[in-house]
């Protein structure tokens, strides 16, 4: 698979020099968020994680190529074609072979940047287990991949519109460690809290790197969620989002979405009833998420040499 990746010459000159890189998807640019807020958000990102001393890797696919770290063309390209197609894990080999263009999810940009050889990303919130997934078998490939795939994944827990509770027990199964970052309670995405708590809080970057280093020393083969809150003041009240993931939910049953159109429909349901206010929520916790992974990436890279 490595025959398919194609470096930026940051990207590229960064891992030679063995200096600290931080992955990060493009799902969340073409499927996420619209334009042009997407696009702003994209470039600011890569450069809260240049001025917390990282180097960013941005992840798609296109012109059957892995591109690790993209061209600000290319941002431009995943930020507003719409035939731009949402990559798993099962999509690889069908958007690689038509030459197709594609956004890589989490699991998907786990996927590449252990390739690579990039151990930390920077993500919004993860994929999991959907409410009523123990009827419709709707879970996430996200979860599957943290399981196996070496890559510390730094986001603001989980939306609420999935089953929180059911997702913990998943990852508690397959044997990922759940961290808050200077958080005793799992975060959910747009608010702070959850009602669920975290296995381990640790709070600082270094405290962070030592557990990666120590995991995969170890041979414990797998993904470590890293939980950073949203911050205090961008963060929206938990029960009034609650209202809106409800109505979300419902609109989404009345219009029979399943499969990967879901996660779209609901994220994009809640910013329409949110008039907006769950986007600006949304970019500040993805600028927050960056900053903190570039540190953790920082002080990962210097314990694991
Ligand atoms: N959660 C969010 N924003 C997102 C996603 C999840 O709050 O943009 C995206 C991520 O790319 C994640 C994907 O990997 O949705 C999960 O999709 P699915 O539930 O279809 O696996
Ligand atoms: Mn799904």
């Amino acid at each position: 698979m490595k025959a398919y990746l194609s470096y930026t010459d940051e990207v590229r000159n960064a891992l030679e020099n063995n200096l600290p890189v931080v992955a990060l998807e493009t799902t969340i640019i073409s499927h996420g968020m619209p334009y042009p807020q997407n696009i702003e958000m994209a470039k600011e990102v890569e450069q809260i994680i240049r001025d917390n001393g990282a180097v960013p890797a941005t992840i798609g696919i296109m012109n059957g190529q892995i591109k690790i770290g993209l061209s600000e063309s290319e941002l431009e390209e995943f930020a507003t074609n719409k035939s731009v197609e949402k990559v798993s894990r099962r999509d690889f080999p069908y958007i690689l072979a038509s030459g197709k263009i594609g956004a890589t999810t989490v699991a998907a940009t786990m996927i590449a940047a252990q390739l690579a050889g990039i151990r930390v990303f920077a993500t919004g919130g993860i994929g999991g287990v959907h409410r009523e997934g123990e009827v419709t078998w709707d879970v996430s490939a996200d979860l599957m991949e943290l399981a196996g795939t070496n890559v510390a994944v730094v986001c603001a827990g989980a939306k609420s519109i999935l089953d929180l509770g059911r997702t913990l027990e998943y990852l508690e199964t397959h044997g990922v460690p759940v961290v808050g970052y200077r958080t005793d309670e799992f975060p959910s995405f747009f608010a702070r809290e959850s009602g669920f708590g975290v296995d381990f809080r640790l709070d600082t970057p270094e405290q962070v790197g030592t557990l990666l280093d120590t995991k995969w020393k170890l041979g414990l083969n797998g993904g470590v969620v890293i939980a950073n809150p949203v911050p205090e003041s961008d963060a929206l009240e938990h029960d009034k989002i609650e209202a809106v993931i409800q109505q979300a939910l419902d609109e989404a049953k009345q219009n029979n979405i399943a499969g990967k159109k879901v996660t779209p429909f609901l994220l994009d349901k809640v910013k329409q009833l949110t008039a907006g206010k769950s986007l600006q929520t949304n970019i500040a916790l993805v600028r927050h998420n960056a900053a903190v992974a570039a540190q953790i990436a920082v002080a990962y890279n210097a314990k694991s040499k």
